[in-house]
């Protein structure tokens, strides 16, 4: 879904960069236990966040209201509750008292309302709400399908439509190629994608990069790269150290896919990067590098253990989706530090590039705007260090 890149963010001012939390325990069975102090950033990107979520009865409610935001286009709204999970995400234990929260960043007055009522009903009333809403759930029924973005899913339901078969059966509606390989394809692209399927899929596309080029650059990125058991896709970097060299290699490996018989759907979209134009005014909906969008065939006989699908109809494949980037190899490291997500901790390193160290980050440059140059870099620890901020790994970014 292209939808994914629209990153339209309201922003509010900087507090202070670092806030101080207590983190201490709450079981009064155990005695006396050391306090343990915890500074908890207001910036993902100064945060240590994994896949264990501790408090993911606070984040899938957040979750649940953020998106119902999105449909509505309440940006605001949307990011604060994107922003509470979040830091809620990256605590190392459960929040268990009103009091535990009361030192984080980001804890407005709606999110520590849905909290009161977790902490004391074990639910939120306003979630509850929402989730059995005739609105949400169309909209969310929608939107599931490969090619359908919020905006779509809000016109059909003005529509009157409600299902997948009104929608289908509507004279009026036009489905585009992408949403019509997202209908004949939902079973199997809206079931997620493994890790195993993930590997497998690797394998494929890494053996189509070393019959083109020898010397072509491989690399998994997106949320396998940050070590999650599940995605909704697979993310690769493909580029080769032959400047320019870059510009033929998806359309050579979408050739090998069709020759090979696997490529279910190809949405191919040539690089449009003019480097004399960077650094972007403002963050754009996509980044400019060459990209194409795929739905794979995967051979259940090609993933360790079989298909993650339950019943596979008896034929023996599952369609999966795969999306491809081909930078140019001196914007590898911004295209991998950029893809590799998540979304959140995306967000936060362009904003504390802008708002803490003046600079412009993109998925193309890093742009100095007190010292007026480019930064170039070489690797992501490169980029991480021009911005003054602590490393973080890959598996840490799962803000
Ligand atoms: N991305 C971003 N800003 C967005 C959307 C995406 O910076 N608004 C980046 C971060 C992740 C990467 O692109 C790939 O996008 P997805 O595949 O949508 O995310 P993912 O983290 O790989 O999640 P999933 O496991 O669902 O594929
Ligand atoms: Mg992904």
């Amino acid at each position: 879904n292209i939808s994914w890149f629209t990153d339209s963010m309201r922003e509010g001012r900087p507090v202070a960069v670092e806030t101080r939390h207590l983190i201490q325990d709450t079981l009064p069975s155990e005695g006396p236990t050391p306090t343990s102090v915890a500074i908890v950033s207001q910036y993902a990107c100064q945060r240590r966040t994994t896949i264990e979520n501790n408090n993911s009865i606070f984040t899938d409610a957040f979750e649940v209201l953020a998106e119902s935001y999105e449909f509505s286009e309440l940006e605001g709204q949307c990011l604060a509750f994107r922003r509470a999970a979040s830091v809620l995400k990256s605590l190392p234990c459960e929040v268990r008292r009103q009091e535990d929260i009361r030192d984080l960043p980001w804890m407005g007055e709606h999110t520590k309302a849905v909290m009161e009522d977790i902490l004391q009903y074990g639910h939120s009333f306003e979630v509850e709400r929402m989730l059995s809403d005739k609105k949400y759930q169309t909209l969310k029924l929608f939107t599931s399908v490969f090619g359908v973005g919020p905006k779509t899913a809000d016109k059909w339901y003005r529509k009157g439509l409600r299902s997948f078969s009104d929608v289908l059966t509507e004279p009026s509606i036009h489905l585009n190629r992408m949403q019509q390989m997202g209908f004949l394809y939902y079973e199997d692209i809206s079931r997620a994608v493994s890790k195993a399927e993930a590997r497998a899929l690797g394998s494929i596309i890494d053996e189509a990069v070393r019959a083109i080029t020898p010397d072509g650059i491989l690399a998994l990125t997106g949320g396998f790269r940050r070590e999650k058991e599940f995605g909704h896709d697979v993310d690769f970097i493909v580029t080769t150290p032959e400047p320019g060299r870059e510009n033929s290699l998806l359309p050579d490996i979408i050739e090998r896919l069709k020759q090979e018989g696997i490529l279910l759907y190809c949405d191919y979209q040539a690089s449009t990067l003019d480097i004399s134009k960077l650094p972007c005014p403002r963050f754009e909906a996509m980044d400019h590098f060459a990209k194409c969008f795929l739905i794979l065939q995967l051979e259940g006989s090609k993933v360790e253990g079989g298909l993650s699908r339950s019943k596979e109809g008896g034929r023996g494949w599952k369609a999966v989706r795969v999306d491809l980037v081909s930078p140019p190899v001196d914007r590898y490291a911004f295209a991998l530090l950029g893809w590799t997500g998540s979304r959140q901790f995306e967000r936060d390193l362009r904003r504390f590039a802008r708002l803490e160290r003046q600079m412009v980050l993109d998925n193309h440059t890093l742009y100095d705007k007190t010292k007026k140059e480019f930064l170039a870099a070489q690797t992501e620890k490169d980029i991480f260090a021009h911005l003054g901020l602590e490393y973080i790994e890959p598996w840490q970014r799962n803000a």
